[in-house]
């Protein structure tokens, strides 16, 4: 039981009461985007219907209410992370553009020929592509911290791996693929011991815990709105200050400079010399109304609910023969994230039987390819909770992934039978 009112709570979400074959929907695919609550489409409807315009440069009225929102919405993110001051919360697309934007400016002139990045195993492709574009180009080496058989970090080898020569360690603070939560206060202390920088990738744990920059004592935090009920295409790259005061643009263009001449310009403000061009508003806006809500509800009994739903989920699925759980089997260590595996079935038409029931969970690799290979296994099926799950919704899942494992026994090599 957890201290959320669910029943509530599922009202807020229009979509939670429609169908999917004739069947309730059960929404388990929340760690690739979340529901959205009634007042963040409001949000929406009502910037388009009241006050649509242009930020940062209109006289008028409604220029200057859409820029007190869209600041507003942007001090209600440093807030929600402890951010001491808005200078370094760059509004951007998603965690990916985020870290994207830390590898094209702040790597270029911070990582040279053989300068260390320390990953891990379990990066989803957001925290290692870019990585690897930053070593072919910069002549830097990439390392990875391994994991535990239990799917955490191995630790062990920490001395060797994090050395005078990392400049940068990039890491998740929960596994998209696995559900273990890293141990990243720990790291980033180890990483400031080195004169490292440490860039968390917040997209699984933002939306699910509480996080303060601050505490953490990361140099840079990336997330997206949409794993947070907010809307697409808008997330944040917070920087911490002596940093973001240090770092060259990204884009350039309109809104990012102060004075242009034909041949050289200055640069805007902290954090506006960021954000090119006209940003997102609307969804920025919105993005705030989500975080109010999750705000309301409060962080720490949004982690409360997340750790009773999961717990009774890892009972629930010891009573599945031969279907493997990846990672800690500890609740504390992980977030709401079940990712697993049978033999007798391919993750994708154990995903396919369940979508026929109304329940949606992602079957795939979870932009985590050599995670998969390291794991010897394909593809996962995975199931991920947020605020409006239930524990009944649990059951209902591993009601009909019995259904489905019985039927796939039957029919070996995972083939989709007759
Ligand atoms: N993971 C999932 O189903 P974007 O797409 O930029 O909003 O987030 C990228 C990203 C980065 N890091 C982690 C740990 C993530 O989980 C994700 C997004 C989704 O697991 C889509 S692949």
């Amino acid at each position: 039981m957890s201290m959320l009112d669910v029943e509530a709570i599922r009202k807020d979400f229009p979509i939670l009461s429609r169908q999917v074959y004739g069947k309730p929907l059960v929404y388990l695919d929340n760690a690739a985007t979340s529901q959205k609550p009634r007042c963040v489409i409001q949000a929406l409807v009502e910037y388009y219907e009241g006050y649509n315009s242009n930020i940062h440069r209109g006289v008028h009225a409604l220029s200057m209410e859409a820029t007190e929102r869209y600041e507003a919405a942007r001090q209600k993110c440093a807030d929600f992370i402890g951010s001491p001051s808005t200078d370094g919360v760059i509004l951007v697309r998603n965690t990916t553009e985020a870290i994207n934007l830390v590898a094209r400016t702040w790597a270029r002139s911070n990582i040279g020929p053989g300068d260390e990045i320390l990953l891990t195993e379990m990066e989803h492709h957001s925290n290692l592509v870019p990585w690897q574009q930053v070593a072919q180009e910069q002549g830097a080496v990439l390392r990875f911290i391994p994991l535990t058989p239990e799917q955490t970090l191995d630790l062990s080898d920490m001395d060797r791996l994090l050395n005078s020569r990392t400049r940068l360690v990039a890491l998740t603070h929960v596994s998209n693929a696995l559900g273990t939560i890293n141990p990243v206060k720990e790291l980033g202390r180890a990483a400031h011991r080195v004169g490292a920088r440490i860039l968390v990738d917040g997209a699984q744990s933002v939306p699910h815990l509480k996080v303060d920059v601050q505490d953490m004592g990361c140099d840079f935090l990336a997330f997206s709105g949409h794993k947070m009920l907010g809307p697409t295409g808008i997330g944040v790259l917070y920087v911490k200050q002596e940093v973001v005061e240090r770092m060259e643009p990204f884009l350039r263009g309109g809104d990012m400079v102060r004075e242009v001449w034909y041949d050289k310009a200055t640069w805007n403000d902290l954090p506006m010399r960021f954000e090119a061009g006209t940003p997102n508003i609307a969804d920025t806006i919105a993005l705030g109304a989500a975080i109010d809500y999750l705000q309301s509800l409060g962080m720490e009994v949004v982690r409360e609910h997340e750790i009773a739903i999961t717990q009774h989920a890892l009972d629930a699925f010891q009573e599945l023969e031969r279907v493997q759980v990846f990672g800690p089997g500890d609740v504390a260590q992980r977030g709401g994230i079940i990712s697993f595996f049978c033999s007798d079935v391919h993750p994708h038409d154990l995903g396919t039987v369940l979508d026929r029931e109304g329940i949606a969970i992602r079957a795939g690799h979870h932009c985590a390819m050599p995670l998969m290979r390291k794991l010897g296994v394909p593809a996962t099926a995975r199931a991920s909770f947020y605020v409006y799950n239930t524990e009944e919704e649990v059951d209902i899942l591993v009601d009909a992934l019995k259904r489905a494992l019985r039927y796939f026994a039957r029919t070996p090599n995972g083939t989709r039978g007759g």
